[in-house]
């Protein structure tokens, strides 16, 4: 199966620390092509990065070979809803995948993110996965993104203190990496906290396997499905949704001769 995992922000030295782990845990068999978004900031720490990240991410679904899943490998999860519903295959973002895979493991988690203008993203996001009871709380570290990304920055440091207090103060049995440029630190810190560290890239991987080995597809009833033919105007006028595609007509109709032969 192919996985393509996007980042939707431009730093590609970020792209390549998460398509190492995401390969870490891969299944054979599994593929994962790591890309880079194309157009919008180095770094996505607000809403107005975001909004812009979304061109980059649609053009990364549609361009190119079809994945059997996608991954949105950005904290704030941007794009997703509009992303699941441009394809149908499944389409996971490593926030939702690393607070639900924090579920099953602990009761409680927190966690920790970068700058404090990102704390209120994930605490929408909370909400909207209704995490609820059992997201004690966000924790900013105030560190930049791509300080992350910067060999002898101090990041790791910083991020082992945070999630030290999360322990301490929190009541909470797990820590959720709030960013993904977090994706190389699970091992250092399980190593020191003795509990389980959630990387949201790792956790994408293996739910986006799970999803395609079930054989499960984006549901085109209701509000994913495809947008709707129309004109869109000015410079996102090459952007128009044309309708279903053609290949998904192709995929329904093989479910139709299927099910007339019940096959
Ligand atoms: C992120 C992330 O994961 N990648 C990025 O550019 N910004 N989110 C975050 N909260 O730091």
């Amino acid at each position: 199966m192919l996985i393509k995992l996007i980042n939707p922000n431009t730093t590609t030295s970020m792209t390549e620390a998460m398509r190492v782990a995401a390969c870490s845990v891969a299944a054979q068999g599994t593929e994962i092509v790591a890309t880079t978004s194309r157009s919008g900031a180095a770094s996505i720490e607000g809403h107005y990065d975001e909004a812009l990240s979304i061109i980059g991410l649609v053009d990364e679904i549609q361009d190119g070979a079809a994945a059997d899943a996608y991954i949105i490998a950005c904290f704030g999860d941007p794009g997703l809803l509009a992303a699941r519903e441009i394809t149908a295959a499944p389409v996971l973002g490593i926030a939702e995948a690393a607070m639900h895979a924090a579920s099953f493991v602990a009761t409680g988690f927190s966690v920790v993110t970068t700058l404090e203008r990102t704390r209120v993203i994930a605490e929408h996001l909370v909400r909207n996965y209704g995490m609820e009871h059992h997201c004690r709380r966000v924790r900013a570290t105030e560190l930049p993104v791509l300080e992350l990304d910067r060999p002898e920055s101090s990041a790791r440091e910083i991020i082992l203190a945070e999630c030290r207090a999360a322990l301490d103060e929190d009541n909470v049995g797990a820590i959720v990496l709030g960013c993904a440029g977090m994706t190389g630190l699970v091992a250092f810190l399980e190593d020191r906290l003795q509990i389980p560290i959630i990387d949201g890239v790792t956790a994408a991987v293996k739910f986006a396997e799970a999803l395609v080995g079930m054989g499960l597809r984006t549901s085109k009833h209701g509000d994913l499905a495809y947008p709707l033919p129309k004109t869109y105007a000015g410079k996102l006028a090459s952007y128009a949704p044309r309708g279903q595609p053609q290949s998904a007509k192709r995929f329904e109709k093989s479910l139709e001769v299927n099910a007339r032969w019940n096959v």
